[in-house]
């Protein structure tokens, strides 16, 4: 780290503040110090203040965990800055995070902050060395910045100004005290008592800011923890008897996945840096807007409905060609449709427009939920609660439409309006306002780019044309004919089918190998190749096989 610059070695003390700087002066070297050693204690004089920067950082971060036991963990410090920034991630950035990161997108975000604010706090402490003035106006700034992204959240409080504001006077202050020890520790004539101190109150602020951002974290996840609530929910009766699910719907082939998606890998996508903790207890769905009788329902109220079981195929937006971002489970859940009927939907009222609890809003056609296709309040899939991060307590769910424009999780609020004039949360962001999901195949078996041996070549995957069924999968090789493919028994046209094919007589050598789907309408899948924005990739899946 150099901080030489041009025409700066002129014998000049390097740190001499600037006049007028309020700021008590850096400890002068004498004259006689030779120049090497002059460097090497400009050098440690960078360190001590950076090293002070990020234990001052450190501390006002950990304030700031510690206060958000009181206001949630949505409003400390490092999630909130997280999350706005997601809020304001451009669309390109956030395809380039899903296609590189997938589900680790969030811990690099996540790092990309604490990196930030690393730098920031390092650069800060250098700063407090000749301008204390300058760094306590900067670090102060620093936190009113944070409380103001915290408190712009759209579900946020106004208590979620504190940690930040709190983080930013804690952290002004330790990088003062900090200061001003290590200011006067390096002197020659300084008392070792004086250097101990230094040593002893970065040492000791380090270890208690680790112990208190440790602690404060802990405290607000066990505060905030529902899996309590959630072991309690008694999940109803289904009133409709699905056949037990069947362990394979397909003769084995090594290598595909099963028909359900087990719960634990099932795909996650959402704006949510810390995931919503909803108490059932707590809950309350509003349904309201252009409606003839709004009203509101609990937890209790919502279990006492009919309850139906349905296999459904969630897919995201998000999802490349021949992509992971879906999964298939069996939900258990309310009808929704009813629950409109009850409130009494206005002519003219075409957009169902939901809320989660941290205020993300998802646009759905009204049509899509009353034409008699399953859209239902979901609260269990594959048997069990929903999970926390697939939206417990309640969920939204409508076949055939990409997660983004149905599948609400955390629900806490259902407003009829229309498309003309409201946008939901992704529509400014460039992707379309409405999304049916599009016809789709996937070759999970072999993997693209795999050596397989000669002679009989089993081909496998899954199609899905969500809500419209599928109808046939073909198979081409290089560029032969397209070839009918096994299908697997049809679970619901809301499910995906998966599919195999026998390649015989497998010619040694390297091979392209394409998938399309045929849904239940006799559409074929388009080859039109697309990217995900704005309503979906499309193209047909094409993998290369070696056979040796
Ligand atoms: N509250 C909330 N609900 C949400 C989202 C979100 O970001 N926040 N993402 C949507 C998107 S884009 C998809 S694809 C599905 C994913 O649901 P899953 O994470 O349970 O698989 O949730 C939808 N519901
Ligand atoms: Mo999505």
């Amino acid at each position: 780290m150099s901080e030489q610059q041009p025409g700066n070695g002129q014998g000049r003390a390097p740190d001499r503040p600037a006049p007028g700087s309020g700021g008590e002066d850096a400890p002068q070297e004498s004259g006689s110090v030779p120049a090497r050693t002059r460097l090497a204690g400009r050098g440690g004089r960078i360190a001590r203040g950076a090293i002070v920067g990020l234990v001052a950082g450190g501390a006002g971060l950990a304030i700031g965990e510690l206060a958000a036991v009181a206001t949630g963990e949505a409003s400390a410090p490092v999630t909130a800055a997280g999350t706005w920034a997601i809020s304001i991630t451009p669309t390109w950035l956030e395809q380039f995070a899903i296609r590189n990161f997938g589900s680790n997108d969030k811990t690099v975000l996540l790092i990309g902050v604490y990196v930030t604010l690393a730098v920031a706090a390092a650069i800060d402490g250098v700063l407090a060395r000749v301008r204390p003035i300058t760094a306590t106006i900067l670090t102060t700034l620093v936190g009113v910045v944070g409380a103001i992204a915290a408190v712009t959240r759209p579900a946020a409080h106004t208590s979620w100004l504190l940690p930040s504001l709190l983080a930013g006077l804690a952290a002004a202050l330790v990088l003062r005290w900090l200061t001003v020890l290590s200011l006067k520790e390096p002197r020659p004539s300084a008392e070792p008592s004086e250097r101990r101190r230094f040593l002893f109150g970065t040492l000791g602020t380090a270890a208690g800011a680790l112990a208190v951002g440790y602690g404060g974290n802990a405290w607000t996840k066990k505060r905030y923890d529902v899996s309590g609530a959630r072991d309690k929910v008694v999940l109803p009766t289904p009133a409709n008897a699905l056949p037990e699910p069947p362990a394979s719907v397909h003769p084995e082939v090594r290598g595909l996945g099963p028909f359900f998606t087990p719960t634990s890998e099932f795909y996650r996508v959402d704006t949510a840096l810390a995931v919503p903790r909803v108490d059932p207890r707590e809950w309350k769905l509003k349904i309201h807007g252009m409606v003839e009788r709004p009203f509101e329902i609990t937890f209790d109220e919502l279990l006492s409905y009919r309850f139906e079981e349905h296999d459904m195929t969630l897919t995201c937006v998000s999802n490349p060609v021949g992509g992971p971002y879906m999964g298939n489970a069996r939900w258990l859940g309310t009808p929704l449709a009813p629950l409109l009927r009850r409130a009494g939907v206005r002519r003219g009222a075409d957009m169902l427009m939901s809320t989660s609890t941290d205020g993300m809003t998802i646009g759905s056609p009204v049509e899509a939920v009353l034409d008699g296709r399953q859209a239902m309040l979901a609260i269990a899939m594959n048997g069990e609660a929903l999970p926390t991060q697939h939206g417990f307590p309640c969920r939204m769910l409508i076949p055939g439409l990409y997660g983004y424009v149905s599948a609400t999780k955390w629900l806490v609020d259902l407003n009829l309006t229309t498309f003309a004039s409201s946008d939901a949360y992704w529509t400014p962001r460039g992707y379309s306002p409405q999304a049916p999901v599009k016809t789709a195949s996937r070759i999970d078996v072999p993997a693209d780019g795999a050596t397989v041996a000669s002679g009989t070549v089993v081909l496998a995957g899954t199609a899905w044309a969500n809500h419209r069924g599928i109808a046939a999968v073909e198979i081409q090789i290089d560029n032969g004919p397209w070839q009918e493919a096994k299908l697997a028994t049809s679970d619901t046209p809301d499910t995906w089918r998966q599919w195999s094919y026998e390649w015989t007589n497998a010619p040694r050598g390297s091979h392209k190998v394409r998938v399309r789907a045929t849904d239940g309408t006799g559409a074929v899948q388009t080859s039109v190749v697309q990217d995900v924005v704005p309503n979906g990739a499309s193209g047909y899946h094409t993998i290369t096989v070696r056979v040796s």
